[in-house]
């Protein structure tokens, strides 16, 4: 058995407002999260929260979680395995910040921070989401955030 490595943890949100050919908006997540044990250990999963649209008002409401993975894929390739897994379950990119099958957006990787056109580390707008920090607090509350410094709990009790 092995210990686990803290800069081999990825915490991933994931989102979805609209049914598709696996079913309901539940289904998606539950199929995205059966997804993830490809690109590592899934080592936690939150529970799915119900939750108003935010930035573009004029959709579907939410299911929202979030989920810790161990991997050994180095950030960008976990970042293209994600995004593989959201074309393989058929998102399409029509509306920017609009609706979609899944979404799943890489929000920390272990102490990581970097910056570059494919990939901003830590997420760059988790700190003002409720719709990730309240799914990512019930699993990873403890989890410092590398640039400002303050746990994932700490950044929920705050917004
Ligand atoms: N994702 C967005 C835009 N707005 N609102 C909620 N409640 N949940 C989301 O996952 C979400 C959103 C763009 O990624
Ligand atoms: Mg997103
Ligand atoms: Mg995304």
């Amino acid at each position: 058995m092995s210990l686990l490595d803290f800069n081999k943890l990825a915490a991933v949100a994931l989102g979805s407002n609209l049914s598709s050919g696996f079913g309901d908006r539940e289904a998606n997540l539950r199929e995205a999260v059966r997804r993830l044990a490809a690109l590592g250990e899934v080592k936690a999963v939150s529970r799915f929260y119900d939750t108003e649209p935010v930035g573009y008002l004029d959709q579907p409401k939410f299911l929202n979680g979030a989920a810790v993975i161990e991997t050994a894929l180095e950030p960008l390739d976990l970042l293209r395995g994600l995004l593989g897994i959201e074309h393989e379950m058929g998102r399409e990119r029509l509306i920017d910040k609009g609706p979609r099958v899944i979404d799943l957006d890489l929000l920390l990787y272990g102490n990581r921070v970097m910056s570059t056109e494919e990939l901003t580390l830590p997420h760059p707008e988790m700190q003002a989401r409720r719709f990730v920090l309240e799914p990512l607090g019930e699993i990873a509350g403890d989890w410092v955030h590398p640039v400002l410094g303050e746990t994932v709990g700490e950044l929920l009790r705050r917004l």
